[in-house]
């Protein structure tokens, strides 16, 4: 089986690839940039931004939107991680982090899926973790220095990228679509 995934984001191409080989999917990757809707939800962005991408490309298609939601920032940076990475980066969230105790976070992702002309669809996939103090290790990208899963003492990226993909956000939301896709598309 394969799917067309549309995103600007290598990293996650890579990382849908090895955690979908695992369930027997190929994904291919479409360069088609989307608008994305302003909404705090992940789940509204990738159903927003599933349905502009079918109907352009005329095929079906997933998206994918992931945020880090830190809780003692009343769930910042949210929908707005890339936008916050891209403007004062991981070093600029530790600082607002600075003798905050609560360091519960969660990354939320949402597969979006869409054939042109249908109603998208929306998976959803979170981790729980903590934000460490520091930013550590050199795999992975985005906010995985400093995002620790629950249960582990490294943060995502000092892990092996399998292990990351065995529990991340994007693991739990691909694996509900191909659920999903398996019930509903048994052809494909
Ligand atoms: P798209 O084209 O697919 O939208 P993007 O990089 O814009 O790619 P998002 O808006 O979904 O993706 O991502 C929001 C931010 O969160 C962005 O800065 C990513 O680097 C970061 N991010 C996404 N997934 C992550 C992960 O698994 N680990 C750490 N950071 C992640």
């Amino acid at each position: 089986m394969r799917v067309q995934f549309a995103t600007s984001n290598e990293h996650k191409v890579a990382e849908a690839r090895g955690i979908l080989a695992v369930l027997g999917w190929e994904v291919e990757r479409v360069a088609i940039d989307y608008p994305e809707v302003r909404s705090p939800s992940v789940e509204d962005v990738a159903l927003d931004g599933a349905r502009y991408v079918a109907d352009k490309l005329g095929g079906p298609v997933i998206v994918e939107d992931t945020g880090l939601f830190i809780r003692a920032l009343k769930w910042f940076p949210g929908t707005y991680s890339k936008y916050v990475l891209n403007t004062v980066d991981v070093t600029g969230v530790l600082r607002l982090m600075e003798g905050v105790d609560d360091r519960y976070a969660e990354f939320r992702c949402a597969v979006g899926f869409c054939e042109p002309g249908g109603d998208p669809k929306a998976f959803a996939g979170a981790v729980p973790g903590t934000i460490n103090h520091a930013p550590l290790g050199d795999g992975g990208f985005g906010y995985d220095p400093i995002f620790i899963t629950e249960g582990e003492s490294r943060t995502f990226a000092q892990m092996p990228v399998e292990e990351k993909n065995a529990v991340s956000h994007r693991r739990r939301a691909l694996a509900a679509f191909v659920a999903w896709a398996r019930e509903e598309m048994p052809g494909r």
